[in-house]
């Protein structure tokens, strides 16, 4: 198979890029190891940045986004029960989030892609990268047992934090940074009507919980738990008995409801401060992992892909390599951005030490400066939907 881009991965990453490159009149072919089904129902994000809706709306793949997502003005922050709200209108300008399943995104664009002809190939694992150091690239994938090529000019890794794209990059070329958290998430999904208008993101002495939602009738919810439990320790009744205790503040009654999905996931940050190597690029979590506290990591494998898209557009279209050389400097502000962004929400929110010790006061202290300094709230809240410029 021969093409001009090919694409490694059908997650948020690679179906954007398609969709930029195919509105461009750029040829790609994009592998998924999985099944569409699989991708379509793989729960995961849920919170979108304004620069995200507005590139969703560009591609015209968000009107179903724009009928059941839920447009957020503000968040709410807890603290050993005592809850303040950050409204994101009065602090950026009008800037706001929207909240809408990663099933839900991954589903339109799978089929704006479909309708507009680009070639996705479910079921189709790439085993290896060749020649990307050279102008003819070639990706070696299996689909069915039986082995196949794709010859392509450019290679986008866009495989997530297991692929192989990251690890065919030449060993010398980058560093890379790994933090892991000593605490996980246990997230629900529950038939039950949401108890609040807007996110809550709450520090407790048991530990931090968040409440997200879905719809007007199904809620997600997150408990901090240990790096070992496991879903079997936690049966419905527990779940919510802990969220209820977790979430408490004044005036606040937690809904309550089935559980249809319960997983738990680790929590880490991993960087590698270089991209690229020939013609082979990396995006998304590929090159980057995020916990998901500041709800950031969907949101930067877009930003990474306006990027990408415009580098290998400005290639083909007007015979210019800057932006392709310059890719992962371009990317690297954001990612570093939203990585402390994403550390520092972290530590605030999830108990790490005793509810007297060092560390508990210092968390206090960061609460009581949001509370009362308008200048900390800002900056809170230009992080949180998303900084428009890097
Ligand atoms: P993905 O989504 O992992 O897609 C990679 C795709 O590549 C395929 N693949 C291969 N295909 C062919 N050959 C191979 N060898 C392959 N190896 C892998 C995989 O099957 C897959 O389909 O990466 P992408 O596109 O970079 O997107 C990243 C996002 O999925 C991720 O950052 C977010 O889900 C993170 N995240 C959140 N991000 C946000 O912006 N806002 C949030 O509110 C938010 N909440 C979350 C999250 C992630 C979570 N978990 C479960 C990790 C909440 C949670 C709990
Ligand atoms: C979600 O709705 O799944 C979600 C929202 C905010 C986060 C993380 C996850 O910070």
């Amino acid at each position: 198979m021969k093409t001009q881009v090919g694409i490694i991965g059908a997650g948020p990453a690679g179906l954007s890029l398609a969709l930029l490159l195919q509105r461009a009149g750029i040829d790609c072919i994009m592998l998924e190891s999985r099944s569409r089904e699989y991708v379509e129902s793989r729960v995961r994000a849920g919170l979108l940045e304004q620069n995200t809706v507005d590139l969703f709306n560009e591609l015209q793949v968000a009107d179903r986004l724009h009928k059941e997502g839920l447009q957020h003005h503000g968040v709410y922050f807890n603290f050993d029960g005592e809850s303040i709200r950050i409204p994101f209108d009065e602090l950026t300008g009008g800037r706001c989030i929207t909240i809408y399943g990663q099933q839900e995104v991954v589903k339109d664009l799978i089929k704006a892609n479909s309708d507009r002809g680009v070639k996705i190939i479910f079921e189709a694992t790439a085993a290896k990268i060749e020649d990307f150091e050279t102008t003819a690239p070639k990706i070696y994938f299996k689909q069915n047992g039986e082995e196949h090529i794709v010859e392509c000019d450019f290679v986008a890794g866009c495989d997530g934090y297991h692929g192989i794209a990251r690890k065919a990059l030449p060993a010398k070329c980058y560093n890379e940074f790994k933090k892991e958290y000593p605490f996980s998430w246990l997230g629900i999904l529950a038939n039950a009507a949401p108890s609040t208008d807007e996110l809550i993101y709450a520090f407790h002495e048991r530990g931090f919980a968040l409440h997200s939602l879905r719809s007007e009738k199904v809620s997600r919810l997150y408990l901090q738990v240990d790096n070992d439990d496991t879903t079997d320790n936690w049966s419905d009744k527990k779940i919510w008995e802990e969220l209820s205790i977790r979430l408490s503040s004044k005036g606040f009654m937690l809904h309550t409801g089935e559980i249809f999905e319960k997983a738990i996931t680790p929590m880490r940050s991993f960087m590698i401060d270089n991209m690229q190597y020939g013609r082979l690029f990396l995006a998304g979590d590929a090159a980057h992992i995020v916990p998901p506290t500041g709800g950031k990591g969907l949101n930067l494998a877009v930003a990474d892909i306006k990027w990408l898209s415009s580098a290998i557009i400005d290639f083909y279209n007007n015979n210019k390599e800057e932006k392709l050389k310059n890719y992962s400097a371009d990317c690297l502000r954001r990612i570093w951005r939203a990585q402390d962004f994403s550390n520092f929400m972290t530590y605030l929110f999830h108990k790490q030490a005793a509810h007297d010790s060092f560390e508990y006061h210092l968390q206090k202290a960061r609460f009581e400066y949001i509370q009362s300094s308008k200048a900390q709230a800002t900056t809170i809240a230009e992080n949180y939907v998303g900084l428009k410029d890097i």
